[in-house]
């Protein structure tokens, strides 16, 4: 480590739960096995470069408040490389392995476009550099396509054939970036990819347009020989009124549409997933249901804000439920936890990014404890198994198998009683889930 950006912070440790250290995890043991893993194996938490590199903290109603002493705030490369520096410095104190960014988060759009390309390249041989040094790594990068005004209407969705040219000339260089770096994956989020109003816009252009540019990005991925796994992140509005990745269920069926579901999995957001009116919980079983769930934006909203708050994901329960779904497909392959989260306005100091992080990676040693213990306990899960036992044999079976027909299920149901149904036992249930937490 060359400089101390953070002089006062010490390398975080595990001190157990007795510990009044702030500075400290009480939850979160790396080396700690569970289920036959390591915790920063099941996890493999990821920092997000745009939030703790670049997120000055502003908000609707007022600037940034965020202290940031080792940025003089210009838009040179000079001060790209240093914030390298930083970042590297903030992942060893955290014990984070992993990364994500922007193009636009980690070098500066500049005047032309190859400029900016030029100046992506040159940080991205150092952060190669800094993971060398550090054995970091890359869990997936991916190309600002919604803050430069030229995007301002979308960008593979544009009505302008030379923005989708410039947007893909973004991803181009992005893909190369991560392939460069070695990233595990790369991810899409359609930002502006949607519309404000239907009276100015050709749905059925710009989808057939998005999923030729994600087509695309596939030709090229497999020519250069990329081998990290697409992603798609879904958000169902803001900053556009719709945007056309609105859920899980939405992206599964655009991809199945355009015969792009070999190709992507899905990166499912906790803030987005409520945005859209679900639960967590729900988009992750969508996407897992479907063989899809690929990696996640750990992170939460506000019920009593309604935005997108992108707060650290302290809800203890939340984490169970995830970390259930993640246990329950058998961990993450490609993907990992990446702190897609802010601090508040209010935590303005350099010390309020480590608050932040151990909090949410302490909140998700919880999690996985508790859903650990809760498929040991196996109470829920055979429940569950066994309200579905009818169709382990005879018609249920035949249902499930294909034997069935329309005819044959008639004749059953015109030969038997009115089915007397169990009790669903929610609170039952809820009361086993409480037991653990
Ligand atoms: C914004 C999104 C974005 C993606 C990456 O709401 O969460 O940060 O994760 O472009
Ligand atoms: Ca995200
Ligand atoms: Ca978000």
């Amino acid at each position: 480590m060359t400089e101390a950006f953070f002089p006062d912070i010490p390398k975080i440790q595990y001190e157990g739960p007795q510990s009044r250290n702030p500075f400290a995890f009480k939850h979160y043991n790396a080396d700690e096995v569970v289920e036959g893993k390591t915790m920063s194996e099941h996890f493999r938490f990821s920092a997000a470069y745009w939030h703790v590199m670049r997120n000055e903290l502003g908000d609707p109603f007022g600037p940034g408040t965020a202290l940031m002493p080792w940025d003089d705030r210009s838009d040179s490369v000079e001060n790209a490389l240093n914030r390298v520096d930083v970042f590297f410095e903030f992942l060893e104190k955290t014990g984070i392995d992993y990364y994500a960014f922007h193009d636009r988060d980690v070098a500066p759009e500049l005047g032309t476009l190859s400029k900016s390309n030029d100046a992506l390249a040159q940080v991205v041989d150092k952060l190669a550099a800094k993971q060398q040094e550090t054995g970091k790594q890359l869990l997936w990068g991916t190309a600002c396509l919604f803050a430069h005004p030229r995007y301002a209407q979308g960008a593979g969705t544009s009505p302008y054939a030379d923005v989708f040219a410039y947007a893909a000339a973004q991803i181009k260089a992005a893909i190369d970036a991560t392939h460069k770096l070695g990233g595990l994956g790369y991810t899409f989020w359609g930002g502006r990819e949607g519309y404000a109003t239907l009276w100015n816009t050709d749905m059925k252009r710009e989808l057939e347009h998005l999923a030729k540019l994600l087509h695309l990005a596939v030709d090229y991925k497999q020519k250069i020989g990329f081998e990290g796994q697409f992603y798609i992140e879904p958000k169902p509005r803001e900053p556009s009124t719709h945007q056309y990745d609105s859920d899980a269920a939405a992206c599964l069926n655009f991809l199945r549409e355009f015969d792009l579901l070999d190709h992507f999995k899905l990166n499912i957001e906790a803030n987005h997933a409520t945005l859209a009116g679900h639960s967590m919980y729900h988009e992750l079983t969508v996407s897992a249901a479907a063989g899809a769930l690929g990696s996640i934006d750990a992170n939460r909203g506000d019920e009593l804000i309604g935005w997108d708050t992108d707060q650290f994901p302290t809800d203890i329960y939340t984490n169970t439920e995830v970390m259930l779904t993640v246990l329950g497909m058998g961990g993450f392959t490609t993907g990992g936890l990446n702190f897609d989260a802010k601090r508040r306005r209010e935590s303005h100091e350099p010390a309020d990014l480590f608050h932040a992080h151990i909090g949410g990676m302490d909140a998700f040693a919880r999690g996985l404890k508790i859903a650990a213990a809760l498929r040991a306990d196996g109470r829920v899960e055979e429940f569950v198994k066994q309200r579905y036992a009818s169709f382990d044999s005879g018609i249920g079976a035949d249902v499930e198998s294909g034997a069935a027909t329309l005819e044959g299920l008639s004749n059953h149901a015109l030969s038997q009683p009115e089915p007397v149904i169990p009790s669903g036992r929610q609170e039952m249930l809820e009361n086993i889930i409480n037991e653990h937490l």
